[in-house]
C-alpha cells in the first residue's frame, strides 16, 4: 500500500474543513470548536488543532488528508503538524478565499510562513468561495503570482464539493497512480457533500447580531495584541481601549501620515500600514483603508507579519 499525504492551509473560512470531509472515506478528526475573536462573524467553529481524513484512491494507495487550524494564534499547530504529522507530504494545498479584500496578501504571509516546506514539496492553489465572489478570475491569479515569482498550479474548487475538491488529489497524484478509477471515486464521495441543494442546509454562518462580537474584542481576543483603536471614514474614533495616553496619540498620528504621505507623495502609490518597531517597547502599527482605519499595540515579540494577517482578519471580518 502506498500511503500519500498532503496538507491543507489557508485563512479562516478558506474551507480546510470542508474540503477534508468532502474527500474523507471516514468520520474526519476535527478539532472545531465556538470562537468568540474576528471568525465569528461569519460562522461559529473554527478549527483549533488540527483536521484529518482519510481517501482510499484504489486497492493499493491512500491518501492522508491534514488541515492546519486557520488562525494564528493556533500557529503552534502548524510547526508540530510539519516537523512530525506530514514531514513526509507530499505537498501543500494553500486554500484562498476568493472574497477575502485581498487575497494575494494571503497568499504571501501563507508562502512566507511554509516557505521551508514549499522547497521540497507541490505547492497548489486552491481558490475557494468564487461562487460568492468571480474577481479576481484565474488568469488573474496566474499574472499576480507570475509576478510574485511564484509558478505554480492554481485550481478554482468549491470546499463543499467533492467532485471538485478531487481536483486537487488529481493533480497532486494523478500522474503516478495510474490505477485509481476517477468516475467510480466521484460516486462514492458524493454523499461527503455539503452543498446546500445536496444536504438540504449548510454549515449556517448566520448568527444574531447580539452574538456578534466588536472589533475591539475580537482585536483583545487575538495573541499578543494588547490595545486597539478603530477609526471610521472620518478618521474619528469609534472605539478605543488603549490604555496609554501617548500610545493613543501615535497611533492617531501615524494614521494622519499615512493620508498625508499619499497626498504629498503620491509615487509611493496606495499605503495601507505603518508600523513603528521598538525592540524595547511595544509594536504600533495602524491598517488604513478608505473606509477605516485600525491602530494596533502589540507585543514586541509578535512579529510584523503575523500582527498584519491579523489586522488583515479584523478589518475584514468585524463590524464596525
Ligand atoms: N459558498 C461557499 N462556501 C464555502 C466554500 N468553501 C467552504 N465554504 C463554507 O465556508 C465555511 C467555512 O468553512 P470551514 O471548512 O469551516 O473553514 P476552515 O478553513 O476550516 O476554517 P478554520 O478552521 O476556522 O480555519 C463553511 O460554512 C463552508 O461550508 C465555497 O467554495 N463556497
Ligand atoms: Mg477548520
Amino acid at each position: 500500500m502506498t500511503d500519500y499525504k498532503v496538507l491543507f492551509t489557508g485563512s479562516v473560512c478558506s474551507g480546510k474543513t470542508t474540503a477534508i470531509r468532502s474527500l474523507s472515506d471516514i468520520e474526519t478528526v476535527d478539532t472545531d470548536a465556538r470562537v468568540s475573536d474576528s471568525a465569528i462573524r461569519r460562522k461559529r467553529k473554527t478549527t483549533i488543532a488540527m483536521d484529518y481524513g482519510v481517501l482510499d484512491l484504489s486497492d493499493s494507495a491512500r491518501l492522508h488528508l491534514y488541515g492546519t487550524p486557520g488562525q494564528e494564534r493556533f500557529k503552534f499547530m502548524w510547526e508540530v503538524m510539519m516537523s512530525d504529522l506530514v514531514h513526509d507530504a507530499e505537498g501543500l494545498v494553500l486554500l484562498v478565499d476568493n472574497t477575502r479584500n485581498d487575497p494575494f496578501k494571503d497568499i504571501r504571509f501563507y508562502v512566507e510562513e511554509f516557505r521551508d516546506f514549499i522547497v521540497r514539496r507541490r505547492l497548489i492553489i486552491a481558490v475557494t468561495h468564487s461562487d460568492e465572489k468571480a474577481d479576481p478570475d484565474h488568469d488573474y491569479y496566474m499574472q499576480e503570482l507570475k509576478a510574485m515569482g511564484l509558478f505554480t498550479t492554481v485550481i478554482f474548487i468549491d470546499a463543499r464539493d467533492p467532485s471538485s475538491v478531487l481536483k486537487i488529489v488529481k493533480e497532486l497524484v494523478g500522474q503516478r497512480e495510474k490505477d485509481i478509477a476517477w468516475p467510480e471515486l466521484e460516486q462514492r464521495l458524493a454523499v461527503n457533500s455539503t452543498m446546500p441543494q445536496a444536504s438540504g442546509e449548510g454549515d449556517s454562518p448566520a448568527i444574531g447580531v447580539n452574538e456578534e462580537v466588536t472589533l475591539l474584542e475580537a482585536a483583545m481576543n487575538t495573541r499578543g495584541i494588547t490595545g486597539a483603536i478603530h477609526l471610521g471614514a472620518d478618521r474619528k474614533v469609534l472605539s478605543s481601549n488603549v490604555s496609554s495616553k501617548q500610545n493613543k496619540e501615535l497611533l492617531r498620528s501615524m494614521i494622519n501620515l499615512v493620508t498625508a504621505l499619499e497626498a504629498k507623495a503620491s509615487f509611493l502609490g496606495h499605503i495601507d500600514d505603518l508600523v513603528l518597531y521598538g525592540p524595547q517597547q511595544e509594536t504600533l502599527s495602524v491598517f488604513v483603508e478608505e473606509e477605516q482605519a485600525l491602530g494596533l499595540c502589540s507585543h514586541k515579540d509578535l512579529s510584523i507579519n503575523v500582527v498584519k494577517q491579523q489586522a488583515v482578519d479584523l478589518l475584514q471580518w468585524s463590524r464596525r
